[in-house]
């Protein structure tokens, strides 16, 4: 195949066999670490290994099976298809014998073309084949058809850089030397880019005989699995090309899968394991999240913005009297969900992410599995602005504001996420005619609402006070805003003052706003009309449960 013919996969193809190529052919001795899946390949390449070995023993085990070609071809293709998927490091594959005859064997070396793989291993055995350390009948091929195989191979290669590593299984057989060294000798002249001299001895002895008796007359392989003992430095001297650490991860899974299994069974619980098992984040970070959330920024329009949330629920809602006896007013039940849920569905929903609650009046019960809890130890004895205080580190970066009590249609959330400004409150323009309740912000504006779609005219704050002349009241402050990265550190910097000034511990978010007004940086106005309900009372709990 000429190479203007290649597919953009063919040339990937092509760079990962050649990169195996080249460490094959260098003088310099390279590492494989075996890996059985996606997962377990990631692990390799993040080690720093430079190759992968996929181990017919571990694939077959991972996959529950025996390693006698048990599993099919297709099926190992597949568990390939995701190792390569999941790396970019070369992959050589234990290719057993070829998975039947010269023909069976040139249509796995094209499928494996296809899959980027760079590399395959094949042994001198016969079908179904056993595993090499396991007692029993190891027949060993005859030369001459395991040569036709390896031309066979080397013939169908799709990629010119896709090497065949022709395994000798003699002294497995129980052979000698001349009889390895004589196979190893007919499968380089058939074509074998490589050979791996296999033994199953506890020392490396006829491995190192074998190595230099063989002369580096072709690349030489070995699975040190059963002489471990022996020093990695004999073989970079004998000039040995790879050595391949054949089994250690699927070993590994299995003796630590084993222990965390038999531990939660006996312990009926999680503390014992939880400390020595990979985070939950560890499993998201494996498999890629950060990058989804990049392509995201680049791909997705609406998803360009990080955006946080801080929600104060730290009130108990004393007008909600014995409903709030054991629940602050968030976690009321609307409709077979605490209202908090809702809340959080509602952000989470807009592409909000890493909600934070500042809870105060029962904190345990607020519980729910998305949110990140923060208390405000003294909510009894003090306002809004010192639970926001609270999480005043959390104030970075693009942040919605809001009260843990109020439910909104979701529309109102991406009115607000689209306006801009640095500081922007939701106003309920419809709230004066209707029924302005006694605890109500209520703002007054530069510009009442003027009710026009296509009006975009700047409105900003000009006080905001649950005690208003009538002639004044533009809207009512649903308990909702956004904060721009800036607008979060102006907002910090007003907490500070206030700390320092001694107003923070009683002061709300409207006394916030209005002393912003005051600084000349007046929170902006996104108007809205309705479909929003505050719970501050049980008619407002059962506005709540009308509302949806
Ligand atoms: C494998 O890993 O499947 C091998 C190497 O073939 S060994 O099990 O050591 O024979
Ligand atoms: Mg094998």
């Amino acid at each position: 195949m000429t190479s203007h013919l290649m597919s953009e996969g063919s040339r990937w193809e092509r760079s990962k066999a050649a990169h195996f190529r080249a460490q094959l052919t260098a003088p310099t001795l390279t590492f494989l670490m075996e890996a059985h899946n996606g997962l377990s390949a990631r692990v390799v390449e993040d080690a720093g290994f430079e190759g992968i070995w996929a181990s017919g023993l571990s694939i077959s085990a991972a996959l529950g099976v025996r390693d006698r070609n048990e599993a099919s071809w297709t099926q190992v293709l597949d568990v390939l298809e995701f190792m390569a998927d999941a790396t970019s490091i070369p992959i050589l594959v234990d290719g057993d014998t070829g998975y039947g005859d010269f023909n069976n064997f040139r249509r796995f070396v094209k499928k494996l073309c296809q899959r980027q793989i760079a590399a395959v291993c094949i042994e001198d055995k016969l079908f179904p084949k056993i595993n090499s350390f396991l007692n029993g009948s190891q027949s060993l091929a005859a030369i001459e058809e395991f040569c036709g195989k390896i031309k066979a191979g080397k013939d169908s290669q799709t990629n010119p850089d896709f090497s065949i590593i022709a395994r000798v299984e003699a002294l497995i057989a129980g052979y000698g030397l001349d009889e390895a060294l004589k196979r190893a000798e007919a499968y380089h002249a058939a074509g074998a880019d490589g050979i791996l001299i296999h033994s199953k001895k506890s020392t490396a002895e006829e491995i190192l005989h074998f190595a230099a008796a063989w002369k580096k007359r072709a690349p030489l392989l070995i699975a040190p699995t059963m002489y471990y003992l022996t020093p990695t430095d004999h073989y970079r001297q004998t000039g040995i090309s790879m050595c391949i650490w054949a089994n250690h991860n699927l070993r590994a899974a299995l003796a630590a899968m084993r222990d965390v299994s038999g531990r939660i069974y006996r312990e009926q619980g999680l503390v014992g394991v939880e400390e020595h098992i990979a985070s939950i984040s560890d499993v998201f970070d494996i498999a890629g999240e950060a990058e989804l959330t990049a392509a995201a920024k680049r791909y997705l329009p609406g998803q360009r913005r990080t955006v946080k949330a801080v929600v104060l629920a730290a009130s108990r809602g004393s007008q909600l009297s014995t409903l709030t006896a054991d629940r602050p007013k968030c976690m009321l039940d609307v409709r077979g969900e605490p209202l908090l849920r809702r809340l959080v569905r509602s952000l989470t929903g807009a592409g909000v992410r890493g909600v934070t609650v500042v809870a105060g009046y029962c904190p345990e019960a607020i519980s729910l599995p998305e949110i990140e809890k923060l208390i405000n130890d003294a909510y009894a004895t003090t306002g809004e602005a010192a639970s926001l205080a609270c999480a005043e580190h959390k104030l970075s970066g693009e942040c919605i504001l809001s009260y843990g009590d109020i439910l909104f249609r979701d529309y109102i959330l991406s009115e607000l996420l689209q306006t801009p400004g640095n500081i922007v409150l939701a106003v309920d323009s419809t709230a004066p005619e209707s029924d302005v309740k006694r605890s109500s912000d209520l703002v007054h504006c530069t510009l009442p609402h003027s009710r026009h779609y296509l009006d975009d005219k700047v409105v900003e704050l000009c006080s905001i006070s649950t005690a208003l002349t009538r002639n004044k009241i533009c809207g009512e402050w649903i308990g909702l805003a956004r904060l721009s990265a800036q607008g979060a550190a102006m907002v910090r910097t007003e907490l500070t003052a206030m700390r320092t000034d001694g107003t923070l511990a009683t002061a709300s978010l409207p006394d916030l706003f209005n002393r912003l007004v005051a600084r000349g940086s007046p929170p902006r106005i996104a108007y809205i009309t309705g479909h929003w309900l505050d719970v501050n009372d049980a008619f407002g709990l059962a506005r709540a449960r009308n509302f949806l």
